[in-house]
């Protein structure tokens, strides 16, 4: 699948061009870890240009339009991710190896996106604020001027959609560093983007490797704003370099989000989305499921209807849109096997296996279920970003939330119980930032304020929420007597 546009090149101030190294780097299809394409390998030049492009379009044509100006253009957009939407899944299915269903809700939540913070543009105010006599005290929200978006190879447009999307809206100019496994879709926003009658420079997209591209990004000193999603370690070297600069940020570091399953569960209801919350996107979600805590009289039940579900995960080239692709690199495949490594025979309770015939070089793991396992174990305790789920028994209300909140993160939780008082009383002591009750959520709710407590990050992303964290506030204090 070759994109319609020349993914060789950045796109910097509404046109395309060579960065300044003049290097590429591999695109691999994870498929048959075939190379289809090149991205540029951009560096700091790059970025000064993108910055400089992102400055003078907020000091131009891009500042001076109103909300509903950028509401109308996010509008457009929408509509053009959907008219493009075959070919976005097809790039996406191509190039980090999703099956091509999820690739197509991937593009859908991006249009849905676009359409929210298009929307939303011109909903967003300000307050006045009662005070002294002779005063009329009120705030303003304003963007905070360049801001650096750094995203992930995982959901790379739907992450896109929510990052950029509520930033575009709130008035900011970006500078997009795309995962360097994931930049074709978005290269091909940026050019939608452009046809949708975005002015040139209010988004610009520098591909290239974390360590130049993004390090120059976070570094750079007329960056206002820094958004990031992605591992833990980089996360910290990102808030470091913002501190640097004094800049907020805005971090998704991902998880080891516990589904709490209790006796009184409704099972049938439950089994599809403790499977899917664990496998979807062959586990590569920061938002996955992918402990499963399950109340001890109701254990052999569960682990016997997850191993038959389990096992029985069709796995297939994303183009042939199994329930599981391979995994985005040998990189991840390999990170993904030493946990699995870690795990004694009589701990693997079910595993798929990985049909004969698929091509040699494609990253395919096959989806397992791990029992028999403290809570404390290195593969209960540490996100694995694979197809590997960890089912742990609990015996109480207070057994179940000690293990749940046991971890360094906490992104997202899910209480499975037919009784009232207990999911709102799991939901008030979760350590998590979104709690789901009888389902599960991961990557769905563009409406939903999402982000983490502790290792899983801060900030708010999604939703009115995020508007907040585009903007800053300012408080206008007239004394008129
Ligand atoms: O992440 P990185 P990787 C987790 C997941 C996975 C692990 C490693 O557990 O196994 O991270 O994945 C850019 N300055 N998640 O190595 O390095 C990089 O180019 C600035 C969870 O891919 O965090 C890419 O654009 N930027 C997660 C982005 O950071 C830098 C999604 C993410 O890459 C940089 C992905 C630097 N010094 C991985 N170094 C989630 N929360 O969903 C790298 N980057």
């Amino acid at each position: 699948m070759q994109p319609w546009f020349d993914p060789s090149l950045l796109f910097i101030n509404g046109t395309w061009r060579a960065c300044a190294s003049g290097e590429t780097l591999p695109v691999i299809n994870p498929s048959t870890g075939e190379e289809f394409a090149r991205i540029a390998r951009g560096g700091g030049a790059d970025v000064d240009a993108a910055v400089e492009a992102a400055s003078a379009a907020l000091a131009g044509p891009w500042g001076a339009l109103t909300a509903a100006e950028r509401g109308r253009i996010l509008l457009r957009l929408s509509h053009l991710v959907l008219d493009h939407a075959e070919a976005l899944a097809e790039m996406e299915a191509t190039d980090v190896g999703k099956p091509l269903t999820q690739a197509k809700a991937d593009v859908i939540a991006l249009a849905r996106y676009c359409e929210f913070y298009g929307g939303a543009a011109d909903k967003l105010t300000g307050q006045t604020i009662p005070f002294q006599q002779g005063y009329t005290v009120y705030t303003l929200r304003e963007p905070h001027g360049v801001t650096g978006h750094i995203i992930p190879w995982n959901y790379p447009m739907q992450i896109i959609g929510r990052s950029i999307g509520a930033a575009l809206a709130t008035g900011n100019a970006c500078v997009l560093k795309p995962a360097e496994d994931a930049c074709l879709t978005a290269l091909a926003f940026a050019d939608l983007a452009h046809q949708a009658g975005l002015p040139a420079g209010a988004l610009n997209v520098v591909p290239g490797l974390g360590t130049e591209a993004g390090a120059a990004l976070t570094a750079h000193p007329d960056v206002r704003h820094l958004s990031f999603t992605g591992s833990v370690a980089t996360g910290k070297r990102v808030q470091i370099a913002a501190a640097e600069n004094i800049v907020p940020v805005t971090l998704e570091l991902g998880g080891k989000s516990p589904q709490i399953v209790f006796a009184d569960a409704d099972l049938d209801k439950a089994l599809p989305f403790l499977v899917n919350a664990g496998i979807q996107n062959a586990g590569q979600t920061c938002s996955a499921g992918s402990r499963i805590l399950v109340q001890r009289e109701i254990h052999d039940q569960l682990a016997a209807r997850l191993s038959a579900e389990i096992s029985a995960l069709t796995i297939a080239p994303a183009m042939e849109d199994a329930r599981l692709g391979p995994l985005v690199s040998a990189r991840q495949k390999a990170i993904v096997e030493g946990f699995l490594a870690q795990a004694t025979p009589d701990q693997i309770l079910a595993q798929a296996s990985v049909p004969e015939g698929l091509p040699e070089g494609g990253n395919y793991v096959a989806p397992t279920l791990i029992g028999n396992i403290a809570p404390d174990h290195p593969l209960a305790q540490n996100e694995i970003f694979g197809p590997v789920q960890v089912l742990i028994p609990f015996d109480d209300e207070d057994d179940a939330v000690q293990i749940a909140n046991g971890t360094k993160y906490g992104l997202v939780a899910s209480v499975w119980s037919a009784d009232g008082g207990r999911q709102m009383r799991l939901a008030k002591r979760l350590h998590a930032g979104q709690v789901f009750l009888n389902n599960y959520g991961a990557a769905g709710g563009v409406e939903l304020p999402f982000g983490g407590v502790g290792h899983s990050g801060h900030g708010r992303e999604k939703g009115f929420e995020a508007m907040y964290a585009f903007t800053t506030l300012k408080t206008v204090a007239a004394h008129h007597g």
